[in-house]
């Protein structure tokens, strides 16, 4: 028998508030984190300013002005047939400084209608409580995830969320890529702020120390807990409501056969994913992360009634981000290479994308079988795509065959880790419309199978054009998979 996707799977696409929706100051909004972060390159980093400057160029301000056009947005998925669209509610839209006491009534008008723009079109949303997205103001005052009271602020947040949506959304994933927290540079977006006195560089190379290793680790533990609560929370008020953790899915390979690197690439997979994810989906920590924390000479704070709220907060499915593997080593690390979040060596058997992530379809099955055959819990793929250059022809097309050559390769790889008897219930492409890059801050680095009119310093007519991807993608829907040449 041919593998095959099951009968109800969420075929659809995914994108993020920071990076879509613009109109940062509109509707009552506060400044969240993003809206500090102005625009970088692949050789310029982008930079973290305390305040916002007239002189820079912060792409989360406009960013593809989804908050005016999310009706043409939406029926354009629509037209794709997508079954499920992955979104986020910007936290800093609904309370403002993160801490007020009523939310913004505007904030909560807006995501309504986007839910039902969506339900018009039976289009399930999947929201991302926070997408990197926190408020700015928390990051001043409380120094962000490092203070235990952001637990508070984030599940008032998400309490008034889920009541006010009930009746609209059902699947929920707490943060995005939680797990970036756990290497020891820069990585992720969430854990790893604190209030500071000066303009930050956000680089791989130089924010080794954003947060010292045990305020880092002690960050995720909040949010660890934060999740739990929220999770039980999402239980209470519906108890049809599903919710997630989302990481970055990047399996690690050992570069050689040598026993070194076998045990490094398996401790990679410890630390990055396991360390996580088993608080997650398991309610504890695992047994090797006292090994972890001691190497890393950190102590971390949890109670023992920390540790029952992990235990009472388990997912109800595993969601992550696949982009790439990552070829690691502890030996020499001559030839470096940057995938998403991660730091790793080249791997020879692969090519590569323009920013220089490796593409690695095969490692995505093998990463379905390594999560399920841990977990066996339903999984969700919520990112996977080609950032790519694209470019427009003078008659008006986009022939993007990279990105349908790419996401179709994948999609084979998915097949077969069904056939090996993963229980995969949906998948939603990133950026499947043109959206801002997280880690550079571009636009030209492109995922969608829409394309957005703007450049990378926010010049253009934000006219939306089909590209080749959007026909092929459709097709995809329609034959749920069958037809993907
Ligand atoms: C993940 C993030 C996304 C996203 C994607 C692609 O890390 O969850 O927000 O943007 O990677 O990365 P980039 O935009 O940097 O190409």
């Amino acid at each position: 028998m041919k593998p095959s996707f099951p009968k109800n799977f969420l075929w659809g696409g995914a994108t993020a508030a920071c990076q879509c929706e613009g109109g940062w100051d509109k509707g009552g909004k506060g400044a969240s984190l993003y809206d500090h972060i102005t625009a970088g390159s692949r050789t310029k980093a982008r930079v973290l300013t305390k305040e916002i400057r007239q002189d820079a160029y912060y792409p989360s301000h406009n960013a593809i002005d989804m908050y005016h056009r999310y009706k043409g947005d939406i029926a354009l998925m629509a037209e794709m047939g997508f079954k499920c669209y992955r979104m986020s509610i910007d936290w800093s839209r609904i309370y403002p400084n993160g801490d007020d006491e009523m939310p913004n009534s505007q904030g909560l008008a807006y995501y309504k209608s986007v839910f039902e723009e969506c339900r018009k079109y039976q289009i399930e949303p999947i929201v991302t409580l926070s997408h990197f997205e926190i408020p700015y103001s928390l990051i001043e005052r409380f120094n962000g995830w490092s203070d235990r009271r952001t637990i508070d602020f984030f599940l008032h947040y998400c309490t008034t969320v889920f009541i006010e949506f009930k009746e609209l959304v059902q699947y929920w994933l707490t943060f995005n890529e939680i797990n970036g927290a756990t290497l020891p540079f820069f990585t992720s977006m969430h854990a790893s702020f604190r209030a500071r006195s000066e303009d930050i560089e956000l680089s791989h190379k130089k924010n080794h120390a954003l947060l010292d290793r045990k305020e880092a680790l002690q960050a995720l533990h909040h949010q660890l807990l934060a999740s739990a609560l929220v999770v039980k929370k999402a239980h209470e008020i519906n108890p049809d409501n599903k919710v997630g953790c989302m990481l970055s899915g990047v399996c690690p390979y050992p570069a050689t056969s040598a026993p070194d690197d076998i045990l490094y690439a398996q401790q990679y997979m410890q630390q990055f994913n396991y360390y996580v994810s088993d608080v997650m989906v398991r309610g504890e920590y695992p047994a090797f992360s006292t090994r972890i924390l001691n190497e890393l000479n950190v102590e971390l704070d949890i109670s023992a009634e920390d540790k029952e709220i992990l235990k009472q907060g388990c997912v109800d499915f595993y969601s992550f981000s696949y982009y790439s593997s990552n070829c690691v080593t502890n030996q020499t690390k001559e030839k470096e290479n940057i995938s998403n979040l991660v730091i790793g060596i080249d791997n020879p058997y692969l090519e590569k994308t323009q920013w220089g992530w490796h593409i690695d379809p095969k490692g995505l099955r093998y990463y379905l079988n390594e999560i399920y055959g841990r977990y066996r819990i339903p999984i969700m793929i919520v990112e996977n795509g080609l950032g790519a250059e694209d470019i427009l022809e003078e008659d008006g097309h986009i022939h993007d065959k990279y990105r349908i050559d790419y996401i179709r390769e994948h999609l084979k790889q998915m097949k077969e880790a069904i056939a090996d008897g993963v229980d995969l219930i949906g998948y939603t492409a990133w950026g499947c419309i043109d959206i801002i890059s997280a880690s550079t801050g571009e636009m030209k680095k492109r995922y969608g199978f829409i394309y957005v009119d703007l450049d990378d310093e926010g010049h253009g007519s934000y006219e939306r054009i089909r590209k080749d991807s959007f026909y092929w993608y459709k097709k995809v829907i329609a034959s749920n998979g069958a037809d993907v040449e």
